[in-house]
């Protein structure tokens, strides 16, 4: 599949850091993992999604079977490195509760001051978006859920005048140009004094949403987001007739107030080129769930790809900022 845009040059891609096949209990696909630098490791949670495979698909398709709605649960890992993970026996966190199905997408903010924030998906009743808070990734309390339909939330590392923030994205009714949000709170559990943050990005024409935890910067929070174009052709999934592209982005928030958008890059930062992002469950979807600064100025950034494997790239803190205001969709031209 053609892409009119490309990955710029100073991204590159490392590939798939984790796949099913690592998993030591059931698996058929791992991805959209949340990340973060925590006591002198790394740490991953990732979505695994099983009981089902691409051969139920085929089924489907010819009409012999309807297996097609996976399990999902989320796996731990860690890694001294950020690149070979060491993942745990047993999955992390499922909360199989009446009236939900699943919960899935997690990312993970690192406070400061050392607290753990996990933000979620939730099936059930709706899509809605959940956060809890850990000590030690084994026990999780969740503070909050949503009123549906909502997900793709990712909380600051920083209070900002006192207060939790975090990105989401709502669905609209009458429109597939779903925009961003953020809100505020005082304790994780109610949230409010909500704004609109981003409508639209330049180089997709459906939905979009936050992608990673923001990044602190001088110049901004680096904040990575994707955005979905559907195209004129499909790409090779499980799932047929599958046509969207999922790209990662990049934009810059105000550090006082990150409701207000600095700068947006007016083209992707990922564009699915490689056969390991064009080829799975879902071809072509390259979904951002974690981003690591770390001291020598490169930014690890961690990525779903079509929706099967879990991949790292690496690019320079000082690029990325120079790639936003270059191409600064919100500039005045
Ligand atoms: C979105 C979410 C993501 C997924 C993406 C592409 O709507 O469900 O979890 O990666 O679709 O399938």
């Amino acid at each position: 599949m053609q892409n009119k845009f490309q990955t710029p040059d100073f991204v590159h891609k490392r590939g798939p850091v984790l796949s099913p096949d690592m998993v030591p209990y059931e698996s058929a696909l791992t991805f959209n993992a949340g990340i973060a630098r925590w006591n002198d490791s790394y740490v991953m949670l990732f979505r695994n999604d099983y009981g089902f495979c691409a051969k139920d698909f085929d089924d489907f398709y010819a009409g012999i079977s309807d297996n097609t709605v996976p399990s999902t649960n989320m796996g731990l890992a860690f890694s001294r490195d950020g690149v070979k993970w060491e993942i745990m026996p047993e999955p992390a966190f499922a909360m199989k509760q009446k009236g939900i199905s699943r919960v899935y997408d997690p990312r993970i903010t690192i406070m400061e001051d050392g607290e753990i924030i996990i933000c979620f998906a939730v099936e059930g009743c709706g899509t809605r978006g959940g956060i809890a808070v850990t000590r030690d990734f084994k026990s999780f309390d969740v503070k909050s859920i949503s009123v549906p339909d909502n997900r793709n939330m990712v909380v600051f590392p920083e209070k900002i005048n006192g207060e939790y923030v975090r990105l989401e994205r709502p669905f609209l009714t009458n429109s597939k140009y779903h925009p961003v949000w953020l809100s505020r709170s005082p304790d994780l559990v109610y949230w409010g004094k909500s704004e609109r943050v981003l409508g639209r990005l330049p180089y997709a024409n459906s939905k979009l949403g936050p992608g990673a935890p923001p990044v602190k910067t001088p110049h901004g929070w680096l904040t990575l987001i994707h955005g979905v174009s559907e195209m004129e052709e499909n790409y090779c999934a499980w799932e047929r007739n599958w046509n969207r592209c999922y790209y990662a982005g990049v934009m810059l928030l105000d550090l006082e107030d990150p409701a207000k958008i600095l700068a947006l890059a007016d083209r992707p930062l990922l564009v699915p080129e490689e056969k390991y992002e064009l080829e799975g469950f879902r071809g072509g979807v390259i979904f951002p769930g974690g981003a690591v600064a770390e001291s020598d100025g490169t930014l690890k950034i961690y990525y779903g790809a079509a929706d099967t494997v879990e991949c790292l790239a690496e690019a320079k803190i000082d690029d990325l900022v120079e790639f936003c205001f270059a191409n600064n969709a919100l500039a005045e031209k």
